[in-house]
C-alpha cells in the first residue's frame, strides 16, 4: 500500500491533506508534515481542518496555512485528499469526498473505517506521523527537511505522551532518533508543546480537578469540564488537551474519563485505560470509537446522566 500511495503522489498534482476536527498533536503534525513534503515534491497543497490548531502546536512549520474552510467554487477540485488520523470520514469533513476524486485514508485507529479508495492503517503504529514517515522513506529522492523532521517529531512526542505511553515502542525511538540527526530540537519542542501555556488554561484546569470523582473501587477516575467552566476562564475546548492525564495518573486507576460538555446537551467523553478494558470497545457502543487504550464518544443528555451512563457501563465490565 505505501508504494500504490507513492505512485499515486508522484503521479497526481493537486492534494488536500486533513485530519480529524478537534486536532490534537498528531492530527495536526501529521497533516503538516505530510504537506510540508509534498510542497518541498513541488506540489499544489491545501492544508485543512475543520478547527483552529491548538495555541500549543501553532508554532509548528506550516501552520499558518492550515484553512477550516474550502474555496467554495466547483472548479476546486483536488486530486487527492489525505485523510489522516481518522476513524471516519466524518470525523474530518464529510464534504471532503465532494471536493476530491481520490481519498487516502492513513490511519492507527483499531476500527478505522474504509471510507477511502486507499485504505492504509496500521493500529500497531504509534502515531500517524509514523505512517508519514514510512511514507516519505519510500521516495528515494526525498530528503526529509528539518520542518517536516520537525512535525514529525511533535507526532511522535504528542500520541506517545512524551515517550510514556503503552504504544512506545522501538520504531518510535529510531525514527526519533534519525529526526534529532536531522537537527530537530526535543528540548525546543517540548517547551512549546508543554511550557507555553497560558495562565487562564491552568484556571480552566484547576475548575476541571475540582470536578474529580473517582468510584468506590477506586479504578474510574473521572473530571469534567463544562461551558461554564469555560466562560468563566475565557477558554475553549482546544485547551482541555491532556486534561485527561490527571485522573489517569491516580494510583489504582485503570479507566480515566473526561466528560467535555460540546453543543447544549451533548457531552464529549475522553476514556483513557491503562490496557485491562478496551476502552475503543467501550467507546464503540455508545457511536465512538479509537484505540484499545484511548478512544471517545459523544453522548446526549446532561452531565450527571451520562457520566452515570458511562460510569454504570465500566463499572458492569470491570466487576
Ligand atoms: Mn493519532
Amino acid at each position: 500500500m505505501i508504494a500504490k500511495i507513492r505512485k499515486l503522489i508522484e503521479n497526481k498534482r493537486r492534494f488536500l491533506v486533513a485530519a480529524h476536527m478537534n486536532p490534537d498533536g498528531d492530527a495536526i503534525s501529521s497533516t503538516l508534515a505530510l504537506g510540508n513534503a509534498l510542497r518541498e515534491m513541488g506540489k499544489e497543497v491545501v492544508f485543512f481542518n475543520g478547527d483552529p490548531v491548538p495555541q500549543v502546536y501553532s508554532f509548528l512549520p506550516g501552520a499558518e496555512l492550515l484553512t477550516s474552510s474550502l474555496d467554495q467554487s466547483a472548479e476546486e477540485i483536488y486530486d487527492v485528499g489525505f485523510v489522516l488520523d481518522s476513524g471516519e470520514l466524518r470525523r474530518a469533513g464529510e464534504h471532503l469526498r465532494d471536493r476530491c476524486r481520490i481519498l487516502v485514508n492513513i490511519d492507527h485507529h483499531v476500527d478505522s473505517e474504509r471510507f477511502s479508495d486507499y485504505f492504509w492503517v496500521d493500529e500497531k503504529a504509534s502515531s500517524t506521523g509514523t505512517l508519514i514517515y514510512r511514507l516519505l522513506k519510500n521516495f528515494t529522492g526525498y530528503r526529509f527537511s528539518l520542518p517536516v523532521a520537525t512535525c514529525l517529531y511533535t507526532s511522535l512526542v504528542s500520541d506517545t505522551g512524551s515517550f510514556r505511553f503503552a504504544n512506545t515502542d522501538k520504531e518510535t525511538f529510531q525514527i526519533a532518533a534519525e529526526l534529532l540527526e536531522l537537527g530537530v530540537n526535543p528540548a525546543e519542542i517540548s517547551a512549546h508543546i508543554y511550557e507555553d501555556r497560558e495562565e487562564r488554561v491552568l484556571h480552566l484546569l484547576g475548575l476541571a480537578l475540582g470536578t474529580l470523582k473517582l468510584s468506590e473501587c477506586g479504578r474510574i477516575a473521572s473530571i469534567s469540564v463544562t461551558n461554564a467552566h469555560m466562560e468563566a476562564t475565557g477558554t475553549g475546548p482546544e485547551h482541555t488537551d491532556g486534561f485527561i492525564n490527571y485522573p489517569r495518573s491516580i494510583r489504582g486507576v485503570e479507566i480515566a474519563l473526561l466528560f467535555r460538555e460540546a453543543e447544549p446537551g451533548f457531552f464529549k467523553v475522553g476514556f483513557r485505560s491503562n490496557g485491562n478494558v478496551d476502552v475503543a470497545f467501550v467507546a464503540q457502543n455508545f457511536g465512538g470509537g479509537g484505540h484499545a487504550r484511548a478512544a471517545g464518544a459523544t453522548l446526549r443528555g446532561t452531565l450527571d446522566e451520562v457520566r452515570e451512563k458511562i460510569i454504570g457501563h465500566i463499572s458492569q465490565i470491570i466487576s
